[in-house]
């Protein structure tokens, strides 16, 4: 009975010298970033024995693969397989015989031919940076003896090319159906659907239960991205939504220092709020895509205290000059001022706007010192006594504010998605980077801007939604691609 591989199932083991990457090149493959499920370690020999790795879509396997321990003594197997066999090229039988007599000596070699003597197609992990020495010759002859379906992947780190690479590639391309390169530690989408593709091409056997799995891939990505837009959705409708507010007593009033304090500390929870949602979207987002060792903190401090009115925030946050004439024209240039004029539709009902202490108004929030934030006083400015108002606090009224929000989820996710499983370091996922809004086509611009409006003043239009959604996912899917977002 087959220990490993299954008649119905297409099988590929992992195979190569000890510390060449494998484990890493299957948890990148398979987006498994916990350690406990596929050890990758720079401890040469951390994988003792075969483990199956399975990939399930709707309680079926489609394909599964087995991590193998690394070749230790490839020279000295090789030359004991050619002993047992005898005059000419070894075969299955030979390697059989090997697995049932050789000593515990061969111990990774025997565990690692296994898989392969029951069926399994081959991967074949190396570093082309190492030196093209008999051992690795050694290796290829044996994986050459099984007969199997072959694949040779050159796991190339950080780019870097060893001067035996052509060597390299000239030796496999004469022993394995197919040769490619790999990055376990940048590997994104694509590459892995890349290797999954080029496995249906060397296993002729199983090709439509592959070209199946490769669809499943597919629409489990597409699912992924619509999750990820309902996400991105959610967030900007409660982020751009997103009011805090105190009751003011009549001492609050009265006493200038409390009531910058508490305007102060109305415009910090404001923050606090705005990066916690921040938080919560990035979480989502890294749930979607299975990811443990990155981590969604968000820090207020990244919103708290920019200069929303300064071109160089903008740039930073990807919107260019131009853009910020375009943002400002459209929102009639009026942007800069401390404190809401008018209620401007947000609050619910009637209230005495701040604006109405007119020259006090500047007084009443220290200067320039606060965010440009919305800010509404409910309950009339005279209080009777054992009266309270509110101090409602509400989004910057910049219109640049809701394209920073998205573009700072958009960053995310396309460093989220940079990432691979391969890796063990954790990671902070950060905005860092270019912008993507200021490339929007000037339809998704437009609808977009509509619907931001109709959040920021708390009513979400749904009729829009759906179109809204669709607008989010083809952004998600530009942002995936990895081409945007970079300093033209
Ligand atoms: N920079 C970089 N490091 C890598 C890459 N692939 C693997 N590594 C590192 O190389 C080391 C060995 O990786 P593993 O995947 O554990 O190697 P292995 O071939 O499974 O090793 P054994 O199981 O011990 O035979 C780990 O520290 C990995 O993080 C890569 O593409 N780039
Ligand atoms: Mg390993």
């Amino acid at each position: 009975m087959s220990e490993w591989v299954q008649a119905d199932v297409p099988a590929f083991a992992v195979v190569g010298r000890v510390n060449m990457g494998k484990s890493a090149v299957l948890a990148t493959l398979l987006e498994i970033d916990d350690n406990e499920l596929i050890r990758v370690s720079p401890t040469p020999g951390e994988t003792t024995r075969c483990q199956t790795h399975r990939v399930v879509f709707g309680g079926r396997e489609c394909v599964r693969f087995i991590d193998t321990p690394g070749f230790s003594q490839p020279v000295e197997a090789m030359r004991e397989i050619q002993r047992i066999h005898g005059q000419g090229m070894p075969d299955l039988v030979a390697i059989r015989k090997f697995i049932h007599t050789a000593g515990e000596t061969f111990g990774d070699e025997k565990r690692l031919l296994v898989p392969l003597l029951e069926g399994a197609g081959v991967l074949y992990v190396v570093d082309p940076a190492k030196p093209l020495r008999d051992d690795f010759l050694a290796e290829m002859e044996i994986l050459r003896w099984t007969g199997r379906p072959r694949l040779a992947l050159l796991n190339r780190r950080e780019n870097t090319t060893g001067p035996d690479e052509d060597a390299w590639k000239t030796r496999l391309g004469g022993t394995f159906n197919l040769t490619r390169t790999f990055d376990a530690h940048h590997a994104r989408y694509e590459e892995r659907l890349r290797l999954l593709k080029a496995l249906l091409e060397i296993e002729e056997h199983h090709r439509d239960a592959l070209a199946e799995t490769i669809r499943l891939v597919e629409d489990e990505w597409r699912v992924r991205r619509e999750e990820a837009a309902e996400s991105l959705l959610g967030f900007l409708e409660d982020a751009l939504g997103l009011r805090v507010s105190a009751t003011l007593g009549e001492k609050d009033l009265a006493l200038h220092s409390r009531r910058s304090r508490n305007t102060e500390a109305l415009a910090k929870r404001y923050f606090a709020e705005l990066s916690n949602l921040e938080r919560q979207c990035s979480a989502a987002l890294l749930k979607i895509h299975r990811h443990h060792l990155l981590k969604a903190d968000a820090d207020p401090a990244a919103y708290q205290g920019i200069a929303l009115e300064s071109a160089e925030t903008w740039t930073k946050w990807g919107l260019g000059r131009g853009q910020l004439a375009i943002a400002a024209t459209l929102a009639g240039g009026a942007a800069g001022l401390a404190v809401d004029a008018a209620t401007g539709g947000l609050t619910h009902g009637a209230g005495t706007v701040i604006g109405a202490l007119g020259g006090g108004a500047a007084a009443w929030f220290k200067g320039g010192s606060l965010p440009d934030l919305r800010v509404d006083l409910r309950g009339g400015l005279k209080l009777a006594a054992g009266e309270s108002k509110s101090l409602i606090v509400g989004p910057p009224r910049n219109p640049n504010f809701p394209w920073i929000l998205l573009d700072g989820i958009l960053i995310r996710y396309q460093n989220m998605l940079a990432r691979a499983h391969g890796r063990r370091d954790e990671q902070r996922l950060d905005g860092g980077g270019f912008g993507f809004t200021r490339d929007f086509p000037p339809a998704r611009r437009a609808l977009l801007a509509k619907w931001f409006g109709t959040c920021l003043k708390g009513s979400p239009n749904r009729a829009l939604e759906p179109q809204v959604l669709t607008a989010l996912i083809d952004t998600l899917e530009q942002a995936g691609r990895g081409t945007q977002g970079q300093r033209p």
